[in-house]
């Protein structure tokens, strides 16, 4: 019965060949069929977001066919090897224009828009994007994701379906203002529900001791509340390929969402409470890149995704008819950073509890189960549980902790014989003062695989992070630096210079990055040259277009367009950025007869909320803009810009545009860096440190092509071992003593003369970041930068250059390092002519 079905539904599709067609017509009809009969409207009285929706639906139609078919045959087949993607974060960006370029329809869209008479660009406009996500990780998990799709290797990434993601920013007097970000208002096309794989996930309680059938010991867990989880899945459609894996992303639900006792004795809130406290867990994503100790919610949010996961995996590896002893055979399962790292004792909990598998066996599928990948150099960023409250919510996986704790112990302290000290700074309990469980230990121990994300970074971890992790396991320690998605970051936020590498050496480079190599010659043919000088022109002239619109600030599109966007954090060093800017409007205002380079800075990104430091960095960027944009002695030389929300739909229109891209973290703290790449392989030049995946970048480029500042990472370690103090740069360097005194006599905020001390006298006196030690040598590169752009032909050699060269950051490269030395899993061509069953 069940076969004939699938045959009734396949010969329906080969007959109505019109939702899944491909042709100019079927997306034609697709889409004025939406738009009347699913929005209720007519096209020419359809709005922006009822054109967006139809749109939308009409590609969505041409993914669910090949979806299905990845699901089906490839993924649930037994045989094959699924790669699992665990991240709390996922930066998907918009869809519509991402799966139309994916699809390969991007002409055929735009051709059927215009014939209606509909701006297609417009209509990208109208996608409120999902942002669920603080930046680089949950960057790096879509690019993967798309990448795996790409090169057809069935993977399921699991995650939470935030119903507010990253709060939206706005100014207000120049002060950050977070709203939240609903961004499932309209509703959201990508996604299909999927109640009938919702599962169930406990929390608090106690365990109990009891015996099974067969007399062996066996653990209860008997939980305080109990909730649902339900999959929504979201299409990731590869390039070209028929491959389109699934974003599973789970949302909470309570499982008796009313309690009819309070309800009948006339409770009604009360009986809705426990509904409205179930559902909080998937309400808000935490808006700090860094750790979020000590919140119960946090913590719940990362156990109730990993356990609605891997109760998933075994749920359908059961179904297929797999054996529980082979899980690791069909998965592996990635940990995007620590946050997903209760995931090592959730399943040992369901093999030993649930699966009646002995305790050594279990461990064993276990460590050859995880892959953890590690994302930060901040030591504060590592997270930590107390373990009073990872106890009281999960009361049974804090047993198997200490459990796993107690046998790792014995391993390290045959590794490490008589050395208390290390043994200490292994154990997943941090004993030092209140008691904590350390999710980076628990990580390294129960994974096979340790990486980094640059290969500094990586260094970085074996001899100082997780330095005794090496001495006992070197092999697990490999380096896989990051990438990013051509497709995305190139092709389809850079239309014009797509079509320019198109016409100058051929397709093929969106799926092979290396042949953007055969751009090389180019930069010495003067015609060529000049070509790539007028894409750029235009692209700077849309952003400047947009930039008045927003913001009624007039920039130059001749000027250099010098641009720092990513998450506002001291280690970035916006302050630097703007140290370096008050110093050059203070020497144009002291030499005002001297030639400049007219430069346009351009800012964009968030702070948390909680972040205090981060915040005043804001405001005092939109105040130096403030007078600096209304100073109309310096003949607009030089402006400065904020743009607001910066999130990837924005960022879409600064990457392409850039001719300067700022890269200018502590040497040592910024682990990769992804922002780097995306500049780069747009033809930006970097302005940056030695330090994550710059140093590779310049590796690639050339040094001729790339200006480098600024203190080494020992050398940043070695001067603070010998004593740092900043305040001496401030006596010795007049242009920064200069600007730091500007800012200290209030030249930028008038009426409150002390507002920024506590960022100068950060710098004077304490500077954790060594803004004040490179100084010096930033100014110095900036010069250097200057100097290329006199020579504009000199420079727009080295624009080319830097696209050539940025084959290698690819995340298709990463992801085949990650599948060469991790994942081991094969790509499943995909043929939706079979019929499913
Ligand atoms: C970020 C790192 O800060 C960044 O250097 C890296 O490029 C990115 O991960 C992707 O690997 N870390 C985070 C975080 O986003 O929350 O720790």
């Amino acid at each position: 019965h069940q076969n004939f079905l699938h045959q009734i539904t396949h010969n329906f599709l080969k007959q109505h060949d019109d939702r899944i067609g491909l042709t100019l017509e079927a997306i034609k009809d697709g889409f004025l069929d939406y738009l009347f009969f699913n929005r209720g409207t007519y096209p020419d009285q359809a709005t922006d977001q009822d054109i967006y929706q139809a749109l939308a639906m009409t590609i969505r139609d041409r993914l669910v066919q090949r979806w299905l078919h990845t699901y089906k045959k490839a993924t649930m087949e037994k045989d094959t090897r699924v790669v699992i993607y665990l991240s709390a974060e996922y930066l998907m960006g918009p869809q519509l224009g991402h799966n139309i370029v994916n699809l390969g329809v991007r002409e055929v869209v735009e051709k059927a828009m215009n014939d209606l008479g509909i701006d297609l660009q417009s209509v990208l406009d109208a996608e409120v994007e999902p942002g669920l996500a603080n930046g680089g990780l949950g960057n790096v998990a879509a690019s993967y994701l798309d990448g795996l799709s790409s090169l057809e290797v069935p993977a399921i990434g699991y995650g939470i379906r935030y119903e507010f993601g990253l709060f939206r920013q706005s100014f207000s007097n120049g002060w950050q203002i977070e709203e939240t970000d609903k961004w499932l208002q309209f509703g959201f096309p990508w996604e299909i529900q999927q109640f009938d794989r919702a599962v169930e996930i406990k929390f608090g309680g106690s365990t109990q001791r009891v015996k099974d059938e067969s007399g062996n010991e066996k653990v209860n867990w008997i939980p305080s509340e109990e909730i649902k989880g339900i999959p929504y899945d979201v299409f990731v459609p590869g390039y070209k390929v028929n491959t389109v894996n699934t974003l599973r992303l789970w949302k909470a639900e309570a499982i008796d969402s009313f309690n009819f006792q309070s309800f009948n004795v006339g409770d009604y809130y009360g009986a809705v409470d426990k509904k409205v406290s179930s559902e909080n867990i998937t309400k808000v994503l935490y808006p700090n890149d860094e750790s979020i100790e000590g919140k119960i919610l946090r913590l719940k949010q990362q156990y109730f995704f990993v356990s609605c996961a891997l109760q998933d995996c075994v749920n359908f590896f059961l179904e297929s008819g797999g054996n529980i002893l082979d899980f690791h055979e069909k998965f592996v399962v990635q940990l995007n950073d620590t946050h997903p790292t209760i995931a090592i004792p959730e399943l040992m909990r369901i093999l030993v509890d649930e699966q009646g598998v002995a305790w050594d066996e279990a461990w064993h599928i276990t460590q050859k189960t995880f892959g953890y990948t590690q994302h930060t150099l901040l030591p504060e960023a590592l997270e930590k549980w107390p373990v009073g409250l990872l106890g009281q919510i999960l009361p049974r996986h804090m047993e198997i902790i200490y459990d796993i704790n107690y046998k790792f112990l014995n391993l390290a302290r045959e590794h490490f014989p008589n050395h208390q000290e290390i043994i200490r700074t292994l154990s997943l309990i941090d004993e030092t003062g209140e008691k904590y469980v350390r999710m980076a230990n628990l990580a390294c121990a129960g994974s096979f695989s340790i990486n980094g994300v640059a290969n500094l970074q990586t260094e970085l971890l074996k001899s100082y992070t997780l330095k005794d992790f090496y001495s006992i396991f070197p092999e697990k320690f490999n380096n896989k630096t990051n990438g990013i998605a051509p497709r995305r970051w190139l092709m389809l936020i850079n239309n014009r210079l797509t079509q320019l590498l198109d016409d100058t050496i051929g397709t093929g480079w969106e799926k092979d990055l290396d042949q953007l190599k055969s751009l090389e010659p180019f930069a010495e043919n003067q015609d060529f040259v000049n070509k790539w000088k007028a894409v750029k022109k235009e692209i700077k002239n849309d952003l400047a277009q947009r930039i008045f619109e927003q913001q009624r600030v007039k920039v130059d599109p001749n000027s250099m367009f010098d641009i720092l966007v990513k998450r506002i954090h001291e280690y970035k060093r916006q302050h630097l950025k703007v140290l370096h800017i008050i110093s050059l409007y203070r020497k144009i205002k002291d030499n005002p007869n001297e030639s400049y380079v007219p430069r346009t800075f351009i800012f964009g990104g968030k702070a948390a909320p909680g972040y205090r430091m981060a915040k005043l960095i804001i405001k005092l960027i939109n105040s130096v803009a403030e007078v600096i944009n209304n100073d109309s002695s310096i003949n607009d030389l030089i402006k400065v810009v904020f743009i607001p929300n910066y999130n990837v739909r924005n960022s879409q229109w600064i990457y392409p545009a850039a001719d300067l891209s700022e890269q200018i973290s502590t040497a040592g703290k910024e682990a990769s860096g992804t922002g780097n790449m995306k500049f780069s392989v747009n033809g930006a030049l970097t302005v940056g440190t030695y330090d994550g995946a710059n140093i590779e970048i310049r590796e690639e480029v050339g040094s001729d092509n790339f200006f480098l500042f600024g203190l080494k990472a020992d050398e940043v370690k070695s001067l603070k071992e010998s004593g740092y103090n900043p305040y001496t740069y401030y006596q010795e360097n007049e242009s920064l003593r200069k600007a730091i005194d500007m800012i200290n006599h209030g030249y930028f905020s008038p009426n409150e003369r002390d507002l920024f001390r506590p960022l100068t006298d950060h710098l004077l006196y304490y500077d954790e970041y060594m803004v004040m030690a490179d100084f010096t040598d930033y100014v110095r590169a900036q010069e250097e930068a200057e100097q290329l752009w006199s020579q504009s032909d000199a420079w727009a050699k080295a624009s080319i250059l830097n696209t050539a060269r940025m084959g290698k950051f690819s995340s298709d490269r990463t992801v085949r390092e990650y599948l060469r030395d991790i994942w081991k899993a094969d790509a499943v061509e995909i043929n939706i002519k079979d019929t499913l069953h």
